[in-house]
């Protein structure tokens, strides 16, 4: 990193896709032609690979799960089309020993940590079967009420300062997010007692139908870091190269005992808010077309394939072999029996209190009036 905090790669150009919004935003992808090859070239051997092969695990998934939800074998469901090249970049720059803090916008990162596909499907099938073993990935269970992760992250990565543990937390939220107390409040005791967390915003410039014009008057969220005493970073989030080095940054300074960073991966939100959603109703359509090129995946293979780091023909076997993959297990998924009354029950509580024990279930309310509970 360079002295003044700007790292390796620079800015995105003004002229290029996004040029104005992603103002100030760190890119690889962005450089010249000469710059980004040597920059490719200079990568730690199979690093590329490994994003790009993180990218179409995370793309495989999504697809499947939106095909589940139209199938009607799984619920509501949020995309989260064009985020892979910064959620791969999460997770590869970290250490396996550091903790994850997902929102519902990241079901998929911990099958990165080798969790199965299946797993986050059942959540979203409702299944007690798509909880996920916290402490084995070190990824704690998706928040859905918004920015309610950021402090779950301050706490324990507060924690594992204290008792010297060496790891770091890294939460994940959106341009929305930090509009809720929960953002203010965990961005300001992370830098006080200089946790070692990274806070990792994805600015995709909508927080379902508000635009984020009408979220902040501070369009560029990394600035707001300065207010809390913490770095801030502008990176581009369709950049899986980028992202991964800024957020790598961040953990070897947060490692180093320097405290929290902000990092803002701007970039839009390429796809609807989720299944549920339809974007035409409330933006313009032809921000959309804008947009279509920074697609993180085809981005990264030019980009690779011009620099001479892969073939496409390895590219493409990764990739069939990735969206294979997850339409076995989707398969495998609709053929499961959907859980039984008792296991939904049980499934909540470490001891379900006595209101929702699941015979209680089956009974009809009058029947409940007439007993006496056991605490009476
Ligand atoms: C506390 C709370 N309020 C409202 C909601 C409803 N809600 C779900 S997602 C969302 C938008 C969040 O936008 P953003 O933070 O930009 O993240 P993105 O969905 O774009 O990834 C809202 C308002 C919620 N889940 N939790
Ligand atoms: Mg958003």
């Amino acid at each position: 990193m360079r002295a003044d905090g700007t790292g390796t790669s620079p800015a995105v150009p003004a002229g290029a896709p996004g040029g104005a919004l992603m103002g100030g935003a760190r890119t690889v992808l962005g450089l010249g032609r000469e710059d980004r090859r040597e920059h490719l070239r200079g990568l730690p051997s199979g690093l590329a690979i490994r994003l790009y092969s993180a990218m179409t695990h995370l793309r495989a998934f999504d697809e499947r799960a939106v095909i589940l939800q139209r199938q009607g074998v799984i619920g509501t469901y949020p995309t989260y089309f064009g985020e892979e090249a910064v959620q791969a970049a999460s997770v590869l720059a970290l250490e396996d020993r550091d903790w994850l803090f997902p929102t519902y916008r990241q079901t998929a990162v911990v099958t990165l940590r080798d969790c199965p596909s299946v797993v986050p499907l059942l959540l979203w099938r409702g299944h007690p079967g798509g909880w996920h073993d916290v402490m084995r990935y070190r990824v704690a269970p998706i928040c859905i009420p918004v920015a309610t992760n950021y402090p779950h992250a301050v706490g324990a990565a507060w924690g594992a300062r204290l008792r010297h543990e060496g790891w770091v937390a890294l939460a994940y939220g959106g341009d929305g997010s930090t509009s809720a107390g929960d953002f203010h409040e965990a961005c300001n005791l992370a830098a006080v007692v200089q946790a070692p967390v990274i806070f990792l915003v994805t600015n995709n410039q909508w927080a379902i139908s508000t635009p984020i014009v009408k979220q902040t008057r501070v369009p560029r969220l990394a600035e707001k870091a300065a207010a809390y005493g913490m770095p801030g970073v502008r990176v581009d989030s369709f950049d899986v190269f980028a992202c991964y080095e800024v957020i790598q940054e961040a953990a070897e300074r947060a490692r180093r005992g320097g405290g929290p960073t902000l990092v803002e991966a701007v970039g839009y939100r390429l796809g609807p808010h989720g299944t549920a959603d339809e974007p035409s109703v409330y933006r313009d359509p032809r921000a959309d077309l804008l947009w279509a090129p920074m697609e993180p995946l085809g981005r990264t293979e030019a980009a690779v394939v011009e620099a001479g780091v892969a073939a496409p023909e390895q590219l493409l076997e990764l990739r069939s072999r990735a969206f294979q993959e997850l339409r076995d297990v989707g398969d495998r998924l609709g053929e499961l029996p959907l859980p039984s009354v008792e296991e939904l029950a049980d499934s909540v509580h470490r001891d379900t209190p006595w209101p929702l024990r699941p015979e209680r279930l089956y009974e009809p309310s009058w029947a409940r009036l007439e007993q006496t509970p056991p605490w009476s």
